[in-house]
């Protein structure tokens, strides 16, 4: 009786399992979308201006990869806040598809877009990425997809395979996948990213508390969960847990659901890469890759996959 209650919300399957888990992709409704975008500004997470200072080091770069005309295709597009440095200085890009699961953000982008960039044709795709997707028609003789912000790290390796392996059979002889990827380093930088000073990230995470609360009934105290983020060297990825600190037991649809004191909900992982694994994961889906750009300290890469 209970599963069949629990199987109503999916937030709840990964709860009945040991250890429990949250699957990230929970972290992402409005107030999960808000704080990421926060974190990205967050002075440890280097990610994000690491990546788009890439890119603006790399145009010319990438401009003599794109010598004929060009469709754009981004996974996960958000505000498209990266890909205007691409559309701005790459001459050669006239159709821009975006492809992103929230419909309503995607229509306000490709709006904004069209208005900004009037040359470009912009075609908004509302799907989720991870699985087949039909894209529009296009004129463009080279198809170039963007993958920014080392997204492809919170895939399980098999799965960070078999995504691009999958993608790249929408691709012909000539095409590119842009992946961006972070990359291994000091511990205490990476740590320091996921558990800022400022506690926003400890926010995100906790903020699947409050979603259970309001979409399962479940009652829990928000306070009684902490946020822990360590490096698993062995691994090579950062992991997020939820740390319960007093007992808890679940109302609502995952009602008999307890949490003991000290036990750990895993909420992500965040892999990191060096360059054999970019080679690893490249080839095993079936790239070549052509070059690797990155930053002085190589914190982040833009990997150029054919
Ligand atoms: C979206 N993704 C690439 C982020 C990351 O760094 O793994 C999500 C995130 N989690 C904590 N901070 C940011």
């Amino acid at each position: 009786m209970r599963i069949e209650k629990v199987s109503q919300h999916g937030m709840l399957q990964g709860l009945m399992s040991e250890p429990k888990t949250i699957s990230a992709k929970y972290f992402y409704d409005e107030r999960g979308s808000a704080l990421f975008e926060a974190i990205t500004a967050l002075p440890e997470y280097y990610q994000t201006r690491t990546e788009a200072s890439i890119l603006e080091a790399s145009l010319p770069k990438l401009a003599s990869y794109m010598d004929r005309p060009v469709t754009l295709i981004e996974y996960g597009s958000g505000s498209s806040a990266k890909t205007r440095i691409l559309l701005e200085h790459l001459s050669n890009v006239n159709t821009y598809i975006p492809i992103d699961i929230s419909e309503e953000f995607l229509a306000q982008t490709v709006q904004q877009l069209s208005l900004d960039f009037p040359a470009i044709r912009v075609t908004g795709v509302s799907a989720d990425y991870t699985l087949p997707i039909t894209l529009p028609p296009s004129q463009s003789e080279k198809r170039v997809v963007f993958f920014p912000g080392s997204t492809i790290g919170n895939f399980e390796p098999d799965e960070a395979k078999a995504f691009l392996a999958n993608s790249r059979h929408m691709l012909h002889a000539g095409d590119l996948f842009l992946l961006g990827v972070d990359r291994k380093k000091d511990v205490s930088v990476v740590e320091a990213a996921y558990d800022d000073s400022a506690g926003v990230t400890a926010a995100f995470n906790k903020n699947v508390i409050a979603r259970l609360n309001r979409e399962t009934g479940a009652k829990l105290d928000e306070s009684a969960f902490s946020h822990v983020a360590f490096y698993n060297k062995r691994k090579g990825r950062i992991e997020m847990h939820l740390k319960v600190r007093s007992d808890q037991d679940m109302q609502g649809l995952g009602a008999g659901i307890q949490f003991s004191e000290g036990e750990l909900i895993h909420t992500e992982n965040s892999y990191k890469f060096d360059e054999s694994d970019i080679h690893e994961l490249a080839v095993a889906a079936g790239f070549t890759v052509r070059e690797i750009l990155s930053d002085e300290k190589e914190y982040f890469s833009v990997c150029v996959l054919e």
